[in-house]
């Protein structure tokens, strides 16, 4: 159940800062009334003269019985050209999280009520200031372990993939009218609904939308890191890799097969990526039973990683399992390139990506591999920071394209392409946030901070 307040636009104020110790902090409020409640607040400290839409006052917010709480800027925002859409005030005042508090209880004291977390930012998309997908990226934006992360965020924010989206919905509903046109007028020998052009017009639109479902998959990784496991047979110079991306010798690497004992991680970061890179015990049958905890849990790390870095190399050229070999997961290795042994000739697999871990050759070029696989030629340069909801009414948007297009090629009926037309604006929808139900708005937002 909504509770009435979230819906309405009644005074809400929340501290906008980390409750902890800074140079400034900011309390916020907006709705209905809000530079009256500030006003008030600040008694005889300011002038009689009206605020102004952004520009910053010195103020003193007094408490009931009029001793000072703290001096500060404050800035009001005129509806509806905030962040909300409603009146909004900021105070800026001193870091000290009890004076803050201090600041806050008077603003409630005085008529608004404290907010709920992400209210701020869900009263901007009830006042269509925002879309549900530009809410979303200002949480994401907030949560950002990495630069890239941040920066694939505010590309959303800033109306990256609803532009997109609007472009293709204006299209979609073009069409939906020519449809419904051509539907009208079934009786008459009038055409406009033209199916070679509309197959066209769909197949350029798959293209986009398959362009945003790469970086629906690359955000992925840009959010939750990629977690890279390299695994092999004993002795193939998987610990030689793992020191050589660390760039410091933290595992031991010696001739003896069987070194690695239990597995080791590290947490890096390739191009604003986070990556967990994991070297594992080799894999080998003559092992004694410490080892053989080694090698169990390798086979689980292995089951774990999003890319899985198989090394083989002279004298040990073995490949993993047959379900492995075919896993989407496996980047096959030749390692010891440097070494003069040729590669094993193998049936139907190839083995493109030679390295020498020991001398570093080839290193960068695997590492420019694996990150080109995991973002699906996406860029890093312009991609943009989508959700896992975002992704999946994208493929469910690209699967009705493809119907709506056969469809049209195999002749179907008018009615039935309108439907199909229908159901992509409604996955359309479903991203902008117009056909969201409550249940998804109140899991969206309650992911936010407080004052956000
Ligand atoms: N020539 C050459 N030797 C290498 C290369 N990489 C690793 N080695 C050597 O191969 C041996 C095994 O290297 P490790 O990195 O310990 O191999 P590992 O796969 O971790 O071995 P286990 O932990 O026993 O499974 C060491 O003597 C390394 O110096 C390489 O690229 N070229
Ligand atoms: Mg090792």
């Amino acid at each position: 159940m909504t509770e009435p307040s979230i819906l309405g636009t009644g005074p809400i104020a929340a501290l906008a800062t980390p409750a902890g110790r800074s140079a400034l902090g900011i309390v916020r409020m907006t709705g209905d009334g809000v530079w009256d409640i500030a006003r008030n607040a600040c008694g005889d400290t300011v002038s009689a003269e009206p605020w102004i839409h952004r520009q910053a006052t010195l103020v003193r917010v007094l408490d009931a019985v009029g001793n000072v709480i703290d001096e500060g800027v404050l800035l009001p925002w005129a509806a509806p050209n905030s962040s909300t859409g409603l009146d909004l005030i900021e105070f800026i005042g001193h870091g000290s999280h009890a004076g803050l508090d201090l600041v806050l209880q008077r603003f409630i004291e005085l008529g608004a009520r404290p907010a709920k977390p992400g209210e701020f930012t869900r009263r901007a998309f009830i006042q269509g200031k925002i879309s549900l997908d530009q809410a979303e990226s200002i949480s994401s934006f907030i949560d950002a372990k990495t630069g890239a992360a941040a920066r694939a965020s505010l590309r959303v924010m800033l109306g990256g993939l609803k532009s997109e989206l609007q472009s293709i919905q204006h299209i979609l509903e073009d069409n939906l009218a020519l449809v419904e046109l051509e539907l009208d007028f079934t009786e008459e020998e009038l055409h406009v609904f033209d199916r070679t052009s509309f197959i066209d017009i769909v197949s350029g639109i798959q293209k986009q939308v398959s362009q945003l479902i790469r970086h629906a998959n690359a955000s992925r990784f840009l959010r939750e890191g990629i977690h890279i496991v390299i695994a092999g047979e004993a002795n193939t110079g998987k610990s030689t890799l793992f020191n050589q991306w660390l760039g410091q010798d933290r595992a031991i690497v010696n001739e003896m097969p069987g070194t690695t004992r239990d597995y080791l991680d590290a947490a890096l970061e390739w191009e604003g990526i986070p990556v967990r890179l994991v070297d594992t015990a080799g894999l080998r049958k003559s092992a004694e039973t410490i080892e053989i905890e080694g090698i169990q849990r390798s086979q689980y790390l292995i089951e774990q990683a999003d890319v899985l870095v198989w090394l083989i190399a002279p004298p040990n050229f073995a490949l993993p399992d047959e379900a492995l070999l075919t896993d989407e997961r496996l980047i096959l290795v030749r390692n010891k390139a440097d070494l003069d042994s040729a590669t094993p000739a193998y049936n139907e697999v190839d083995i493109p990506i030679e390295v020498s871990a020991s001398t570093g050759k080839g290193v960068d070029k695997l590492r420019d591999h694996i990150l080109a696989n995991i973002l699906h030629g996406a860029s890093l340069e312009n991609s943009l920071g989508l959700e896992r909801r975002h992704g999946r009414h994208l493929n469910s948007l690209q699967n009705t394209l493809i119907q709506a297009s056969e469809l049209a090629t195999d002749g179907a009926s008018e009615e039935l392409i309108a439907i199909e037309l229908r159901r992509c604006l409604s996955e359309i929808s479903s991203i902008t946030g117009e056909a969201a139900g409550e249940d998804l708005l109140h899991r969206i937002f309650s992911r936010f901070c407080i004052g956000k």
